[in-house]
């Protein structure tokens, strides 16, 4: 070791000594979250609009969103009860999960809120890319109609404008704009 490095291990042993311990040691495996399902989504013209990747924690469910082509600003997205994304509209893909059971829309809406499908809204940059992380709390403790691969699917949707979270049925959120089926996803590495 170089003088000047000894003195400085003296000075400051734990900024210098272990940045060179660092070095040395190979580092450790680190698990890799395997998804669960991916949407593939597409515009109402049938183009590319991203991929939404799910992850099942131990209490909620995780999805990475990957949008492209969206237009700039911010965008309302739910999960829908049905795993269907015919065009025109979308309207195949239903309502939000579990809204027909008389649960009101909207993530603030202390009124009984929100339905199980309500998510963050999402913002586009002027390139069109969206890249977001939103979470279902709770979703992972098999509530019913939030399998992602139920018999009957579920589709992320995403709308033309931003949900305010509050008002129904869709909190404003307007035209649904891009859509996508959760289909189970191929895995990365064998199962143990
Ligand atoms: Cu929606």
């Amino acid at each position: 070791m170089h003088p000047s490095r000894f003195l400085a291990c003296l000075a400051f042993p734990l900024a210098v000594a272990c940045t060179t311990a660092q070095a040395q040691t190979p580092p450790p495996s680190t698990p890799v979250p395997e998804p669960v399902a991916t949407a593939a989504l597409k515009a109402t013209d049938g183009s590319d609009a991203g991929i939404v990747t799910a992850y099942r924690g131990p209490l909620g469910i995780l999805l990475r969103v990957e949008g492209r082509g969206w237009p700039a600003g911010w965008h309302g997205v739910h999960l829908h009860s049905v795993g269907r994304c015919d065009t025109p509209g979308f309207t195949s893909a239903g309502a939000h999960v579990n809204h027909t059971e008389a649960r009101p829309h909207g993530l603030l809406n202390a009124a009984g809120g929100p339905d199980l499908g309500d998510l963050q809204n999402i913002w586009a940059g002027a390139d069109g890319a969206a890249n977001a992380e939103v979470y279902l709390a709770g979703s992972g403790l098999g509530m019913r109609g939030m399998d992602l691969l139920d018999s009957d699917g579920l589709s992320f949707l995403v709308h033309a404008n931003a949900d305010d979270h509050i008002s129904q049925p869709i909190g404003g959120a307007g035209a649904r704009i891009a859509c996508g089926v959760f289909e189970a996803a191929a895995r990365t590495t064998p199962p143990e």
